[in-house]
């Protein structure tokens, strides 16, 4: 089914089929094994292989080879496209609950495959081995990529992952009643340092963190302190940023940057921390939270978009009432066919929004220098922009479920892994973007005018095109046309606002 649906897409048919024998690990790129490895068996090896075909583009991969490779998430569980920055905000619990079985079967298989377990696995102590596994439970997105980080660096964050999905377990639990579930959250932090917390009421689908929360705690106590500080600090602002949340509604844009802030800003904040603590960045990588809030603020906003028919179906909003509010009087009329036209508006305005963090994601990612880390971070901005497009004036928001193809996201995964790579589906996806606007769309100037500077930012400066014989790679001329594309319509756009007026078809570009 997966490959018929990738069918037109020749080079997704390949790396689908080897998602499909191999599992995440034989897509998922993966420089430094061989300095990791902590046996030279034919067994992890044979995972290098691929790795050859990647461009390094960093010299500072360390590896301290303690503890390596847990667990494999493999199997179609660790997609981004459904997963949870791909995947599931709440909502999604039931799509997760029934993949949750194929990706464990599948890490017993690929953990025994492709990783060492003759001697990996026995560096690992029971409790930290107990965790990868809730990760892969919890997360079909961020298991792979947290996994295949470097050094002490993966445990201090797969500890992060799971200390915070706990957090969010409490926070998405509508059985838990208001006025004990608010002095939980701005609590947790505590929960930390409390051997024997635990919570066994939940009614989650991953309420196994919750009740099991003393291993997760002992494991975050035997992080150094670097590492410590910067999760309880994290797990601090965001259980009172959600108390604060719980109890009003996302009102403004404004506010919907507050709430994505708490939610996922917070989590990029701690990660840069987190990155900068283990020496495998620089130390400004930590320091710059703008950049670092961005990055989250564009995942979350990208799952609070698409999610919209599941949320509001479970009587949950998270699109902020100053969008939807210029389409109609509630939130959930925007689901009824004779509003499309309005839900559509709100929509483009909406993805329009979040496409004003690309720029800062573009800044952040070009400061990092390891290449797990790099992977870790560019993968799920990638997936999120290819799942902002499949959104774009789509009514299949207020209808169904919008999921990139499984094919488009293993090749993404195996994509991008370099700077170069990650400005060239950046540039492909704003050129389908740009296809998409439509002439009568009232965000459309915005729209445009955005495109524009993701282009111009994610054109990439050529060694070729510094020199005096200038030489227009494909690359260059795709981005160089993009411009023109987005300067044309945006030109159009002002010119027929001025008159008052919508440009007529024929001023427009091709297909539109
Ligand atoms: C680089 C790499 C990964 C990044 C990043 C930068 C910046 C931010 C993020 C990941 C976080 C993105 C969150 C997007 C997914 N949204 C959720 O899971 C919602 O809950 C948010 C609060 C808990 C956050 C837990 C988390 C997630 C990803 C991590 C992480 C911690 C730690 C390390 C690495 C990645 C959503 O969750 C409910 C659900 O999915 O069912 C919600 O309730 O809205
Ligand atoms: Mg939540």
């Amino acid at each position: 089914m997966d490959i018929l649906k990738s069918l037109g897409h020749p080079e997704e048919i390949i790396n689908l089929l080897r998602f499909k024998m191999g599992g995440c690990r034989a897509v998922m790129p993966k420089l430094d094994y061989v300095s990791r490895a902590c046996c030279k068996c034919p067994v992890s090896l044979s995972l290098f292989k691929r790795s050859l075909l990647i461009t390094p583009r960093s010299t500072t991969t360390t590896g301290s080879g303690a503890g390596s490779g847990a667990t494999g998430s493999g199997g179609s569980g660790c997609l981004m496209a459904g997963g949870r920055f791909g995947g599931g905000r709440r909502p999604l619990r039931a799509a997760r609950a029934a993949a949750a079985p194929r990706a464990l079967s599948s890490y017993r298989r690929v953990s025994s495959a492709s990783v060492c377990a003759s001697c990996c696995q026995g560096a690992m102590g029971d409790g930290m081995r107990t965790c990868y596994r809730y990760l892969n439970q919890t997360s079909r997105s961020f298991a792979a990529v947290i996994e295949s980080l470097d050094g002490d660096l993966r445990h201090a964050v797969c500890i992060f992952y799971l200390v915070l999905r706990s957090l969010d377990t409490v926070e998405d639990d509508m059985s838990i009643p208001l006025e004990k579930k608010v002095p939980m959250l701005n609590d947790f932090h505590t929960y930390l340092y409390q051997p024997d917390w635990c919570f066994t009421e939940s009614q989650e689908k991953d309420r196994r963190v919750l009740e099991d929360f003393p291993t997760i705690s002992l494991e975050f106590r035997k992080l150094g302190q670097q590492y410590r500080e910067v999760i309880s600090d994290i797990c601090h602002r965001m259980g009172m940023g959600m108390a604060e949340f719980l109890e009003k509604k996302v009102g403004t844009m404004k506010e919907w940057d507050l709430y994505c802030h708490y939610v996922a800003g917070l989590v990029g904040i701690g990660l840069s921390q987190l990155f900068s603590a283990s020496q495998l960045a620089d130390p400004e990588v930590g320091r710059d939270t703008e950049l670092a809030n961005s990055m989250g603020l564009f995942l979350q906003k990208t799952n609070i978009i698409r999610d919209y028919l599941e949320d509001t179906q479970q009587g949950r909003a998270f699109w902020p009432q100053e969008a939807w509010g210029q389409f109609a009087d509630r939130l959930e009329d925007l689901a009824k066919p004779e509003k499309l036209e309005s839900a559509l508006s709100c929509l483009n305005l909406l993805v329009t929004d979040a496409l004003r963090h690309v720029p800062d994601v573009l800044t952040y990612l070009v400061r990092l220098r390891n290449q797990s880390i790099f992977n870790f971070c560019a993968i799920p901005q990638v997936m999120a922009l290819a799942t902002l497009s499949a959104c774009y004036n789509n009514p299949k928001v207020f209808g169904g479920v919008v999921k990139i193809r499984k094919g488009q996201a293993v090749t993404l995964m195996m994509d991008a892994t370099s700077m170069e790579a990650v400005q060239t589906i950046i540039t492909q996806y704003s050129q389908e973007l740009l296809q998409k606007v439509s002439t009568t769309d009232p965000s459309r100037a915005k729209t445009l005018h955005i495109l524009g500077v993701i282009a111009e930012k994610s054109a990439p400066l050529q060694p070729a095109l510094q020199s005096k014989s200038v030489h227009l790679s494909p690359m260059y001329l795709s981005a160089a046309m993009l411009l023109a594309a987005v300067s044309w319509q945006y030109l159009s756009a002002t010119v027929a606002q001025a008159q008052g007026t919508t440009t007529t078809g024929g001023g427009d570009m091709p297909g539109h």
